[in-house]
């Protein structure tokens, strides 16, 4: 199994970048494993309290769960991936069967700050992105997609997003095999990845 990591930003493009990989092969090909599945499930909390955490933080995921499950499908096992809502900031009752592939792409903010996941990743991507283009992208996510306004987005954005993408996100670029700028709509960058997982897969 190949395992890709791809970091970056909070609205970098990221989710972009592995959609445009994801097309380009067959369903059975590709595994996908969103890091944003392994947010702490915080039901305990109220909806306020939820709110104030810092989701850009490493100690919001639960990495020992997701290492494990790496491991499980380079062992040829399937997983039961969490579903997380970013409405309720809770984990969900179901879950959600990945299956193994020859391809496992692992994707999210912080998935290469953990150095045990990054030890089981063949190949480290970071998708960079200028910050203010990343800024314009959440506030209109966040409001469309996620249950925000302006005024939730933006204070988020200035007390823990930015602050820990500083502290805990950037510097993360140092482990990775390959930078991607502009996100999604580099399409040499993302030639360049197809290619090499096609290779992998011998179908070159
Ligand atoms: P992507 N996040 C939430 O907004 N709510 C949650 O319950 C969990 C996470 C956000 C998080 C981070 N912080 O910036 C973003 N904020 O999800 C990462 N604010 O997701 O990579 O898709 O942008
Ligand atoms: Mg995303």
């Amino acid at each position: 199994m190949l395992v890709i990591g791809i970091a970056g930003g909070t609205g970098s493009g990221k989710t972009t970048v592995v959609k445009k990989i994801r097309e380009k092969f067959c369903d059975n090909e590709v595994a996908i494993l969103s890091h944003d599945s392994y947010y702490y499930d915080n039901s305990h909390l109220s909806l306020e309290e939820r709110r104030q955490k810092n989701f850009d933080h490493p100690d919001s995921i639960e990495f020992d769960l997701m290492i494990d499950h790496v491991k499980k499908l380079k062992q040829g096992l399937s997983i039961k991936e969490p579903v997380y809502s970013f409405i309720s900031c809770t984990r969900q009752e179901a879950t959600n069967i990945v299956e193994p592939k020859q391809v496992l792409i692992i994707e999210g903010i912080l998935c290469l700050t953990n150095a045990e996941l990054r030890n089981l990743m063949d190949i480290k991507v970071y998708v960079d992105c200028d910050s203010d283009v990343r800024l314009t992208r959440v506030i209109q996510r966040d409001i469309q997609e996620r249950g925000r306004d302006v005024e939730q987005v933006l204070k988020r954005y200035k007390q823990t997003v930015r602050p820990s993408h500083i502290q805990f996100i950037e510097p993360t670029k140092r482990y990775a095999d390959i930078i991607v700028p502009q996100g999604g709509n580099n399409k040499i960058a993302i030639q360049i990845l197809t290619n090499h997982i096609l290779q992998t897969l011998n179908k070159t």
